[in-house]
């Protein structure tokens, strides 16, 4: 009789599933009861995810005497012996604890995206965006959802540095009242490969060669470029990461891609196509290669750092999330596939809706906890989104899943902190490696009459997931679409819309790079590969990597989109979290060096005064000095006068490398960055800038009395980078 019952209910559930129905009874998702509300707890100040986290989190400092793992009271600081100059003995079970705990601290690594560093914050959507989705966290104006965000490195280990040239990770979890919806995005729009399957091959390729584990976190190297130009598919992708985009300043200005073409489907069932992306506040910037490798010497956490302090000072970082829609009668209007995930679909095309906002104002209390267990994974989402035939996004939908259970050697990781949704979890999985939960009866099965086929199937009337139900039809085949077949079209978008400065970077970034291939055929069959998408191009590198100037083989329409330079990004309106060295020594102008200081602090820049010695000097506070800091883990410098400091700057000294504060004016004057300088200190910028006659001119120099350079400074921060500086080739 109750079997009965359950498979009845069935039936009833699987019908509930068609959109037919749903449609039919008109009935729009309504939320579960004792779901989690997401506004701020008053009494706590804290969200959902933070007040779920705070259960789990403990803080030694508030804890008496130290206790073995079973609770007892200990001192683990001295091994037992059999008298104090004797030997170990096996029955000290606090020593045999505490090394055994130590001996597995380490966990798997991830086999991509190693290095990360990563921030809770949370989302508000800007509108009641039921038109488009069924996403609940989408579904009214001023909407809050915490978040937590992990951007990462591509190909580097876990202790690789932050300033490589690479892409970037930028994943975003939303721990929405429906569950977890996971971004699991790139800083750049296109990907290397069309197909999952040829991911495996791309990191083989691209990560450090098999046989001497070099070289780390990079491209730069033979069997990269042996790929590339083998698999012309990767172009696009390739000139993205060579190009200023793959050598980022910070976290903080960076945009974000979804990548592949997603689904947004209305409580009603209606679908739309859709791009995600997130589109920085703090404006787009990026490093020159010269400074990203010299960072990486003097700090290679520097991206992590800087995420890390910008938040603690309450910079928090912002970003929009924006759609671009195409609705489903438009899906092959374009001259590409929008399931094809190494094209983009130009914003000049299609503008970007924006949907919401990102803020991170969180820190995490423990990297491993938080940043290093949380298993992102594209396959979880929410109703009102979903996803497409794209082949990348489908095979990743395995391989996340799949790396996770190798990481974390128990299929239980969601139960982790980090990792378990708001709402409560409730299915008939049991047991496994460190199960945390006690289930209570013996029900572990579906359809069951003992509890009243409890835990039910949901269908949509109350918020169970339904598959978009794309019509699909064909026969089983191994390949690729013609459609797919394009390599070089939006290569070439990419490389026209690019201005002549972020062009000359990328030149220099490959040959840089493909200069790193000891294989002369190797460089020769990718220059020949770059010959397809431009003429000039291939003919720049050529010249750099010593390989014949190739004729032209092919036109380059030169097609474009106003979206893609960094230099054209728009600026933001103020100079918060620019660094700013501020050169003294024994003798500086204190009022003018002051001045400068707390007005940059007023500014809400974070200026730094760099001295010969930590301490005390002439009444400045030092805490940087010209051995501990450079001139490239900042955005600008300036020199404030005082005849004496001038003086000892320009001397040799054991207190400094030889003319190290002339290579801080000199690496920002032919880093384009703004450098300011008042009464003597004008007179340093001329001497260190002196003989550098291949850069142009001083656009972004500010030179002048203390007081009339400060609104100056002011802009040329805001502009970040005088591209105009840097010397272009000649014609090749
Ligand atoms: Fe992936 C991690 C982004 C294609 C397999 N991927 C990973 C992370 C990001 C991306 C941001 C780190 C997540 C975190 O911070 O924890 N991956 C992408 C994007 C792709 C992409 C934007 C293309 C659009 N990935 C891709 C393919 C495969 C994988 C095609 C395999 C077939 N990715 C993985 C992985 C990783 C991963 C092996 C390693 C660690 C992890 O998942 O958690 O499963």
């Amino acid at each position: 009789m109750k079997l009965t019952t359950g498979i009845v209910s069935i039936v009833l559930a699987i019908q509930k599933l068609g959109y037919n129905t749903v449609l039919a009874d008109g009935q729009q998702y309504q939320q579960a009861d004792g779901q989690c509300a997401f506004q701020i707890n008053k009494g706590t100040g804290q969200d959902a995810k933070t007040e779920q986290m705070g259960e789990f989190t403990i803080n030694p400092a508030t804890s008496e005497f130290e206790t073995t793992n079973f609770g007892q009271r200990v001192n683990n600081s001295e091994s037992l012996k059999a008298g104090l100059r004797g030997p170990t003995l096996m029955e000290d079970f606090m020593l045999r604890e505490k090394i055994m705990h130590f001996d597995h601290e380490r966990i798997p690594e991830r086999v991509v995206h190693a290095r990360g560093v990563g921030a809770y914050g949370y989302f508000e959507s800007f509108a009641d965006w039921s038109n488009l989705t069924a996403a609940g966290f989408l579904s009214e104006a001023g909407k809050k959802t915490p978040t937590f965000t992990r951007f990462s490195t591509v190909l580097g280990n876990k202790g690789s540095a932050d300033t490589v040239r690479d892409d970037r990770g930028f994943a975003t979890r939303f721990y929405t009242e429906e569950g977890l919806f996971d971004l699991v995005g790139n800083i750049i729009p296109p990907f290397f490969v069309q197909d999952a399957i040829k991911f495996p091959d791309l990191i083989h390729a691209a990560k450090m060669e098999p046989n001497t584990d070099t070289p780390q976190a990079g491209t730069a190297h033979e069997t990269s470029y042996d790929f590339f130009a083998e698999f012309p598919e990767t172009l696009h992708t390739v000139m993205w990461v060579l190009s200023p985009r793959g050598i980022p300043p910070n976290f903080r200005q960076v945009e974000g891609f979804g990548i592949h073409t997603f689904r947004l489907v209305t409580a009603e069932g209606k679908p739309v196509f859709v791009k995600f992306h997130w589109k920085p506040m703090q404006g787009l910037s990026n490093l020159l290669w010269d400074e990203a490798q010299k960072i990486a010497g003097k700090n290679s956490d520097f991206h992590r750092t800087d995420l890390y302090t910008a938040i603690n000072k309450g910079d928090y970082p912002e970003w929009e999330l924006g759609v671009q829609i195409i609705p489903e009668k438009d899906e092959f209007k374009f001259d590409f596939d929008l399931l094809d995930p190494t094209k983009l679909v130009p914003e000049d095309l299609v503008p970007v809706t924006k949907l919401g906002r990102l803020v991170l104002n969180r820190n995490v209390e423990n990297f491993f906890s938080e940043t290093e267990q949380i298993t992102m994974h594209p396959g979880h989402i929410v109703n009102g989104i979903g996803i497409t035939d794209d082949p990348l996004l489908q095979g990743r939908l395995f391989s996340y899943l799949d790396t996770q259970l190798n990481r974390m050697s128990s299929a239980n990781f969601m139960q982790l902190p980090i990792n378990r949704p708001l709402n409560q979890v409730t299915n008939n999985q049991r047991d496994g490696f460190m199960q945390s939960n006690t289930y209570k009866g013996n029900v572990a099965y579906f359809p069951n009459g003992l509890n009243n086929n409890k835990p039910d199937v949901a269908s949509h009337a109350n918020g169970g997931y339904i598959e978009y139900p794309e019509r699909v039809d064909g026969r089983k085949e191994r390949g690729r679409a013609p459609s797919f077949w394009d390599f070089y079209s939006q290569a070439q978008l990419y490389w026209n819309s690019l201005t002549p400065a972020e062009q000359q970077q990328t030149v220099d970034g490959f040959r840089f790079e493909v200069g790193k291939s000891k294989s002369v055929d190797v460089r020769k069959r990718f220059v020949d590969r770059l010959n397809q998408i431009d003429n000039n191009l291939a003919r720049r590198v050529a010249y750099g990597v010593g390989v014949p100037l190739p004729e032209k083989v092919v036109e380059n329409p030169g097609q474009t989109d106003s979206h893609l330079s960094i230099q054209k990004y728009p600026k933001p309106d103020n100079i918060r979290t620019r660094k700013v060295a501020i050169l003294t020594a024994p003798g500086t102008n204190q009022e003018e060096a002051k001045a400068m200081y707390d007005y940059l602090v007023s500014e809400g820049a974070y200026p730094a005064y760099i001295g010969v010695h930590q301490g005390e000097q002439d009444g400045l506070h030092i805490d940087h000095t010209y051995v501990t800091d450079s001139s490239v883990l900042y955005d600008a410098i300036y020199v404030p006068g005082g005849a004496e400091g001038i003086k000892f700057l320009t001397e040799t000294t054991a207190l400094f490398p030889m003319d190290e504060p002339k290579v801080f004016v000199m690496d920002a004057y032919r880093h384009g960055k703004p450098i300011a300088a008042s009464s003597e200190g004008t007179h340093f910028f001329e001497i260190a800038v002196e003989g550098m006659t291949h850069y142009n001119g001083t656009e972004g120099v500010i030179l002048g009395p203390e007081q009339n350079i400060k609104q100056d400074f002011k802009e040329a921060l805001i502009t970040q980078r005088f591209w105009s500086r840097l010397p272009l080739d000649k014609d090749i």
